[in-house]
């Protein structure tokens, strides 16, 4: 299957430049780690992002729950991106109508498709938010090209989560129809084999972020429920997403080493390497 080539092998071949661009990342840093920096001001996420930079593929935001969100956010982002080579995740979670998640994603106070390579929706709302998003980002003045791209929110980790069955199910409908902007999932497991109505092409290569990855903890008191690095992986993350694991730890650098080393062994012993 998919997931037991390597990270290079599936650059190599993907039709989808963001998606070649993550596999090229993780490959060149050694690093399959996705950062969910969930702290509250500027100064703060800019200094995780700067500390954590070399040990990660990806920083995951929730660019809502700073309290000061300017264009330095915007500005500091962008050039640690461009400094530690990691990819910006906006886990937004869009879930509106069409009309609305073209608005949110590229106009708004937050200006999302501006410094976020990767966003996420939902599809309760239906077909129309893949389609209006891909619209949006497919439309001849967008400026991003192709560098933009979307995961389907197909499974949650939190306890007695309602994302399953024919939920999970439409949301490989529709990243199998929206392929040209649809990257791949945030699911707790590849998804390759979901019966889906959208036939499956042979070659398709969805990229899995799977979050709810921690080391020592088992959840939380309010129904986040946790797996290890070898788990997540084991059962088909590409990218694995930490957050507390990391940033809440006595030392966060030493933490992202310690997901890093953990996350990339489970990833070789996944491909044979
Ligand atoms: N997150 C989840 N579970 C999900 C999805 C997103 O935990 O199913 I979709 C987000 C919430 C938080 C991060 O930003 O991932 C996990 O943080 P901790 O590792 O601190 O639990």
């Amino acid at each position: 299957s998919r997931s037991q080539l390597t990270y290079c092998a599936r650059a190599a071949n993907h039709p989808n430049p963001l998606a070649r661009k993550l596999f090229q990342v993780a490959e060149a840093k050694k690093s399959n780690v996705t950062v969910s920096a969930d702290v509250t001001t500027t100064a703060e996420l800019l200094d995780l992002a700067d500390r954590l930079g070399p040990y990660i593929a990806v920083i995951k935001t929730h660019i809502d729950i700073l309290s000061d969100f300017s264009q330095a956010t915007i500005d500091g982002l962008n050039a640690l991106a461009a400094k530690h080579n990691f990819l910006i995740f906006e886990d937004r979670k869009f879930i509106d109508i069409g009309n609305t998640v073209q608005k949110q994603y590229h106009q708004g106070t937050l200006r999302i498709s501006e410094w976020a390579h990767i966003i996420n929706c939902s599809v309760l709302p239906g077909e129309g938010i893949v389609e209006a998003l891909t619209q949006t980002a497919q439309s001849p003045d967008f400026p991003y090209g192709s560098d933009r791209g979307l995961l389907i929110l197909a499974e949650m980790t939190s306890k007695g989560s309602l994302a399953t069955g024919s939920y999970t199910s439409a949301s490989v409908d529709y990243a199998r129809k929206y392929q040209s902007f649809v990257l791949g999932f945030v699911s707790t497991r590849s998804l390759s084999e979901v019966e889906s109505t959208v036939a499956k092409n042979e070659d398709e290569d969805f990229v899995v972020f799977t979050t709810g990855v921690n080391l020592s903890s088992k959840g939380d008191k309010l129904g986040q429920q946790y797996q290890t690095p070898q788990s997540a992986i084991g059962r088909g993350a590409d990218f694995i997403i930490a957050g507390r694991g990391i940033y809440a730890a006595p030392d966060a650098v030493e933490a992202a080493k310690q997901y890093q080393q953990q996350g990339w062994e489970a990833y070789m012993a996944r491909v044979g390497g």
